[in-house]
């Protein structure tokens, strides 16, 4: 599903953020020492190779909220911006932490004048953030930044279940 709002084309599908071919950036659900993982992080590192965790270690660790940007190395993309999100029930206030990751993916990829990034859902697998409040958060953070963006043309939402992408759908056919 896709709609533009502000000239900017937003889309969500249903996919795997480690086969995003056609994307500049793809954003990594990253963890404090942007080392592999499960979930995102891991296929993400998997597809990368090894030397993306090598040009990571410099730049670790990163605190909840923060973005730091690489290389893409196998991955057919130019860059990853790797997220730290908050960790649901520890890391406070996790709204505004949350909203922080989108906001300064975004930074990163305005910084290297980028067209298009794919996000995963950051926070809502192993970090247990409630998929509905996460995506409110991720919509309404993107929606306050498209008037500040000069490069980016297309924001796409990557979702790796059904049931994921159903709430991302209602919520984009809602703005
Ligand atoms: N493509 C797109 N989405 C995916 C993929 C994929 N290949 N794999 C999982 N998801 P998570 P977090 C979905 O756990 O909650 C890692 O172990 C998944 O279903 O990857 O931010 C790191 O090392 C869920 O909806 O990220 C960290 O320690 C969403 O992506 C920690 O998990 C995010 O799930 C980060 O946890």
């Amino acid at each position: 599903m896709k709609k533009t709002i502000q000239n900017i084309e937003i889309e969500v599908s249903r996919g795997d953020i480690a086969n995003q071919p056609g994307i500049e950036a793809v954003i990594n659900a990253a963890n404090a020492q942007l080392a592999t993982g499960g979930g995102v992080a891991g296929a993400i590192h998997r597809a990368a190779g090894p030397q993306l965790y090598e040009e990571c270690k410099s730049l670790a660790p990163i605190a909840p909220g923060e973005a730091v940007i690489t290389g893409a190395h196998n991955l057919p993309n130019k860059f990853v911006i790797h997220c730290l999100g908050p960790v649901y029930g520890r890391d406070k206030p996790e709204d505004k932490l949350l909203e922080n990751c989108y906001k300064n993916a975004l930074k990163r990829a305005e910084e290297k004048n980028l067209k298009s990034v794919a996000f995963p859902s950051i926070s809502t697998g192993a970090f247990g953030y409630p998929i509905k409040e996460a995506t409110k958060i991720s919509f309404n953070t993107i929606l306050a930044e498209i008037p500040k963006l000069k490069h980016l043309q297309k924001l796409k939402f990557v979702l790796f279940s059904e049931a994921d992408l159903e709430i991302y759908e209602t919520m984009l056919a809602e703005m």
